[in-house]
């Protein structure tokens, strides 16, 4: 039998959220539970020396419970039903009120099935699916509904964790709008904004979600004046994309959307003298270099490289580049070691 302390000494400057959180974890009862809670505590600790030693805590807790959690399978299997492991380039996490047509949305997106019924909280477990992008695999994990007074805590862990948000809103709805801010709402109570481009001063311990918004059965009455509203409050705070799961209009287009929202590029490696693998490709944020690519292949291979040869954008095929080149989408690299 595991016992995991819940004491912990604080230092002095920890923000009233920190308190808040582990006051929640003394009541927590399962370790996913507490997991969620405790990377929540990571999260909001400022950054600076005197919190390295809590820090170092909070994780080692975090393990002892994964640990725990492996080891006991057949009891902790209901409780692994809230935890969706990452496949894939990114995981995007779905997000919307009652019957707004989430998981139909999901389905359009992976050509495979989801539970889609006519009747509000049909979903009830995180349900994640991969859509395929050209070359590459998307998760894309459907969720319970979101209200006011309804939200899992690991429906928070799961938006906290995810690289976008896709924030569902439904135009056959008349109160779209209102139920379209009760989401946002519920999810700011827990300390998740969502957002398009990052703020200049971050609260901390809030997570910053860049955020799509997706309104679905465009092919109903009415929806072109609701679509205007929608876009009329939201134009300039996020994308706005509107989709019908029955004609499939606009899926294509979202596709390519949630691919350049992620901000992420494809690199393709070749070894020298013979041709490159166009399969699998290095994912990394935009922005990345050479050095970048050449770690998250192996981390040998980074010290190892004597140069690198890229065919690409910006270069002429087999040019030599520096460590510190920035890959562009769709790069082929040759390194040397
Ligand atoms: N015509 C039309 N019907 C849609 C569209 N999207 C969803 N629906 C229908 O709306 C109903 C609800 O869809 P779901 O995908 O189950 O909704 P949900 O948001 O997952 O619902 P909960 O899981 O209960 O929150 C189903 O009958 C869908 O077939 C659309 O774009 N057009
Ligand atoms: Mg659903």
């Amino acid at each position: 039998m595991y016992r995991i302390s819940l004491e912990v000494t604080m230092p002095a400057n920890l923000p009233p959220q920190y308190k808040e959180a582990e006051a929640k974890l003394k009541s927590a009862k399962t370790p996913e539970e507490k997991i969620g809670i405790l990377q929540e505590m990571l999260a909001i600790m400022p950054k600076h020396k005197g919190t390295d030693h809590l820090k170092a805590d909070l994780r080692n807790r975090i393990s002892k419970l994964e640990k725990m959690r492996a080891s006991k399978k057949t009891k902790s299997r209901s409780d692994s039903r809230f935890m969706v492991e990452r496949e894939g380039a990114a995981q995007v996490a779905v997000a919307g009120p009652p019957n707004c047509g989430k998981s139909h949305l999901v389905q359009s997106l992976s050509g495979s099935q989801v539970d889609v019924a006519d009747y509000p909280f049909t979903t009830n477990l995180p349900t994640p699916r991969m859509m395929d992008y050209e070359d590459i695999s998307i998760q894309i994990v459907d969720m319970p509904p979101i209200t006011l007074d309804f939200m899992e805590w690991w429906q928070t862990a799961l938006v906290r964790g995810a690289d976008l948000v896709m924030l569902v809103a439904d135009l056959s709805s008349d109160a779209l709008l209102a139920e379209t801010r009760m989401v946002r709402e519920r999810l700011d109570s827990s300390r998740i904004s969502l957002i398009n481009n990052p703020p200049a001063e971050k609260e901390i311990g809030r997570a910053y979600k860049r955020t799509l918004l997706v309104a679905t059965n465009l092919d109903s009455d009415g929806s072109p004046e609701r679509l205007k509203d929608l876009r009329k409050e939201y134009d300039g705070a996020f994308p706005v994309i509107a989709v019908s799961n029955a004609t499939r209009e606009g899926i294509a287009d979202l596709r390519g959307t949630i691919f350049s929202m992620l901000e992420v590029v494809r690199v393709y490696t070749k070894p020298p003298g013979k041709p490159a693998s166009m399969k699998d490709p290095v994912i990394l944020p935009k922005g990345s270099t050479v050095l970048d690519a050449a770690k998250q292949i192996h981390k040998d291979f980074a010290s190892k490289m004597r140069f690198t040869r890229k065919w690409g954008k910006g270069a002429f095929d087999g040019q030599r580049v520096e460590k510190n080149h920035v890959v562009e989408d769709g790069d082929i690299l040759e390194f040397h070691i």
